[in-house]
């Protein structure tokens, strides 16, 4: 039996996902090579295109469609090649769902395109869009839920059949992102469906600011961890068995996973450390949740670099750093996954920094947060889904990623690589300086803020050198992507591109890991410490709701 085969009928609907992941990359990353243009003063807009459309259209392309699409696409792929096959239900409520949240992105993007919605993918109250754009947004989620509970329903099926046993390892993080993310989206979906839609239709006279960005970054902190989990799970399952090797520690990588829904929600505040109306105590409650992360986050590191010294020392490393070099660097399913995890290094050094009630201060809404997000979401995330992608199409698609292809994705890596080092570095460099986010061209009366602009790295030429070289990384992706769909030579029986699953070790972990009333529990009792008083508070000393703002 062919071990990454799955069911062509599961195959096509995590196809159908992928195909819309890619297409948002590629336009989203065409908004990002105009934006450091414009921001260069090196382009100018014609009078219907606006920097704000497109920054908008950026930040939802790149940040919630090519992620949240690519995680369902890797969760359907993977639960039918550990659970088996999906049952017809299954796989009939995983198109729903697909559908609902392709049809929601569809409206989103329409009235970002028609100039109705230039609110920047956080949809900040006052600023107000098309009342169909957070329609759009609704569609989206309940599009989401409906593939996450579906995917519920496969692992539900196969604990029925499986009693007293753990489910492996895939399925364990797939379920435990999807609690999370379902979680985390009762926030968005509070303001969307109680503020936003009757605000923006004009049957309530005004929002509560306040109450909406609690809402939402409810929802924006957690929403991060959406996306890094998926990247964890290539890191954890995936990556282990392309070099060869053993997960480290099947009861670690479980326990990692249930501490991210514990602590990545009620955190949410870090985000508004600059703002009145949340006293400071809450703001300090949650910045010290927030710091609890770090444990799951160093288990992590701890269990790669465990996996990575015993795979080499297994391939005859000797001496303190010998094993480094026996790992598969000529393989680009590793090592694009090994560049993503050391980005991650100052990613995340940068984000303790962010988190830091005082240090806040110091980078608040400046293009250090830019830099962050690109070291963190940009890369870490983005190009463990490129890793995944190099052998997940061919997977499904049963073509070959021949010698040319792999020498192709190296280059694509490198290029993002040193794009990625290039923008970011200056977008870090100049936000110490000062240098504001989410600003088109500024003169800068000032001469002092003008020779911000000055240095070799603290310039927007370097951030334009930077965001081209990307662009064409993007566009050599996708040049890839077409052919392992559609052009490259079909595989035999014996070069079939397996799905890779690393052997996981269960017989010594607890089984209350995976007893999901305890964590959803805990995870309640927690976000109801850090949220219930700020949030009465917020409701019942609001002030006369915002009328609507719109600036474009
Ligand atoms: C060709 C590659 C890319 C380029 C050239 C690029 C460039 C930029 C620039 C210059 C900004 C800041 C604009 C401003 O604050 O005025 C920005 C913002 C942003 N980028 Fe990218 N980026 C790229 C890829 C990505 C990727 C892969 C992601 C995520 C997966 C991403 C997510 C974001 C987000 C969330 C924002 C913030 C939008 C906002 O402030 O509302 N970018 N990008
Ligand atoms: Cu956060």
């Amino acid at each position: 039996m062919n071990t990454g085969q799955i069911a062509a009928k599961d195959r096509k609907v995590a196809l159908f996902n992928l195909g819309f992941a890619y297409s948002a990359f590629l336009i989203g990353t065409l908004c990002g090579l105009l934006q450091v243009f414009i921001r260069n003063d090196a382009l100018n807009l014609p009078g219907w295109l606006d920097y704000y459309q497109i920054l908008t259209a950026h930040g939802l392309l790149l940040a919630i469609v090519f992620t949240t699409f690519f995680i369902f696409a890797f969760f359907q792929a993977g639960m039918s090649r550990t659970l088996g096959a999906f049952g017809p239900k299954v796989r009939l409520w995983n198109w729903i769902g697909f559908v609902v949240t392709a049809l929601g992105t569809i409206l989103v993007v329409v009235m970002v395109v028609a100039g109705q919605a230039s609110v920047l993918y956080t949809f900040y109250a006052p600023l107000q869009a098309h009342g169909l754009f957070y329609v759009g947004l609704a569609l989206f989620v309940i599009g989401t839920w409906i593939q996450g509970f579906s995917l519920v329903g496969h692992y539900a099926v196969w604990r029925r059949n499986h009693k007293g046993e753990l489910s492996p390892l895939f399925a364990f993080m797939a379920i435990a992102t999807i609690i999370l993310w379902v979680i985390a989206c009762l926030g968005v979906v509070a303001t969307v469906l109680f503020q936003f839609i009757p605000w923006a239709f004009g049957w309530t006279s005004g929002i509560n600011v306040e109450l909406s960005r609690s809402l939402f970054w409810y929802f924006g902190h957690p929403l991060v961890y959406f996306w890094l989990l998926p990247a964890y799970m290539a890191w954890y399952v995936i990556v282990p068995k392309i070099i060869g090797g053993k997960v480290f520690s099947d009861s670690l990588g479980r326990l990692s996973f249930v501490l991210f829904i514990l602590f990545s929600i009620p955190v949410g505040f870090h985000h508004q450390l600059t703002e009145p109306g949340i006293s400071s105590f809450w703001k300090f409650l949650q910045t010290v949740l927030t710091f609890m992360v770090i444990i799951p986050s160093l288990i992590t590191a701890f269990s790669m670099f465990a996996t990575f010294e015993i795979r080499g020392r297994e391939l005859g490393g000797r001496g303190l750093f010998g094993w480094i070099r026996k790992l598969p660097w000529r393989d680009v399913r590793f090592t694009s996954i090994f560049i993503a995890m050391a980005f991650f290094i100052p990613g995340g050094a940068g984000g303790i920094i962010n988190a830091s009630f005082q240090m806040n201060e110091v980078i608040h809404n400046t293009l250090w947060v830019v830099g962050h997000f690109h070291i963190t979401v940009g890369t870490p995330v983005a190009m463990t889904f490129f890793g995944l992608t190099f052998w997940l199409i061919p997977n499904l698609t049963g073509r070959r990623f021949t010698k040319s292809l792999q020498k192709l994705a190296f280059l694509q890596i490198a290029t993002w690589s040193v794009g990625m080092l290039l923008m970011s570095t200056a977008q870090h460099l100049l936000g110490l300086l000062g240098a504001p986010r989410r600003t088109a061209y500024t003169g800068y009366a000032h001469d002092d803020a003008l020779a911000w602009f000055d240095g070799l790295l603290t310039n927007h030429v370097t951030m334009a050198v930077g965001g081209s070289i990307l662009f064409l990384s993007a566009a050599l992706l996708v040049f890839i992507v077409i052919q392992l769909w559609w052009l490259a030579p079909k595989a035999s029986e014996q070069t079939y591109e397996e799905f890779p699953i690393a052997e996981s070790d269960s017989s010594m972990t607890p089984r209350f890991l995976e007893n999901w009333k305890i964590w959803i529990g805990i995870a309640f009792l927690l976000i109801a410490l850090a949220y219930t008083i700020p949030l009465a508070e917020l409701i019942q000393h609001a002030p006369p709701g915002s009328g609507r703002f719109q600036t474009w």
